[in-house]
């Protein structure tokens, strides 16, 4: 698939690019987030961290309301938070939104993906770039989406594990093989302009884009995301195409 504008705004999932919010300039939200808007941008990516489940303290629920009224991009929720079933009502989640829960953060994973699935949501496992694909077995039936983090969850700016390459291409292979073709793959991490090319033929689907691409110190947002899209459609992907609908 190639991106250009009209393959967005469409119900698939497939060569999407979701913003990391933590990464944009706080002081500059508006004008951000209308550059985004102009520039088809599929999702806003939030961090929410609760400095237990990772060592970092980042965005909450106030910030999200916040943003809804700014925006009218979906949402995809990142919650690194420990229980998170206990603390999703919080978060008073929209039709059409992600939310991801990581595989480690929770025993109660069934409860977590059927409320977000409930409120009309995708729900997307997550899981840590130690955690093995196995864990998938068990829950995939339930989820949309599996995010394959190719860093250790906690802050932007690092370098991305690298046989986190094997791994999104080991689980394109179980998920095409045991006829769930039709969940995507989302990563997360230095999805550079050069890793993201190389994620993407290794079957990823969903990019979130942060200081590696988008929100580069040495380019404006317009150019980096013309270039995060160029990156993502030089992938050769003829594979994939026939589950973009
Ligand atoms: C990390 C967080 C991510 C980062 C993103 C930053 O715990 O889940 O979403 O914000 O990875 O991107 P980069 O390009 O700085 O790694
Ligand atoms: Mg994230």
């Amino acid at each position: 698939m190639i991106i250009t504008n009209k393959s967005h705004g469409g119900k698939s999932l497939n060569g999407k690019i979701a913003v990391s919010m933590m990464c944009a300039d706080i002081a500059k939200t508006v004008e951000t987030i209308t550059i985004f808007e102009e520039n088809d941008i599929d999702f806003l990516h939030i961090d929410v961290m609760d400095g237990c489940f990772v060592p970092n303290l980042q965005l909450g629920v106030d910030y999200i309301m916040q943003l809804r009224n700014l925006s009218k991009i979906p949402l995809d929720i990142h919650l690194m938070i420990t229980e998170p079933e206990k603390k999703l009502e919080w978060f008073d989640i929209k039709e059409g939104e992600m939310v991801s829960v990581h595989y480690e953060s929770t025993e109660n994973l069934n409860q977590a993906l059927t409320f977000i699935k409930q409120k009309g949501a995708v729900p997307v496992l997550a899981l840590n770039p130690a955690t093995s694909i196995d864990v998938i077995k068990e829950h995939v039936s339930n989820v949309g989406v599996i995010l394959l983090m190719t860093v250790n969850p906690g802050h932007a700016g690092q370098k991305m594990v690298p046989q986190m390459f094997e791994k999104i291409k080991q689980l394109r292979k179980y998920l095409d093989s045991a006829g769930y073709d039709n969940v995507k793959i989302e990563v997360d991490g230095n999805v550079s302009f050069e890793n993201a090319k190389l994620m993407h033929d290794a079957g990823a689907d969903i990019f979130v884009a942060g200081s590696s691409s988008v929100f580069h110190k040495d380019m404006t947002l317009i150019e980096a995301i013309a270039k995060l899209k160029n990156s993502i459609s030089e992938s050769k992907i003829t594979h994939r195409e026939r589950n973009d609908h």
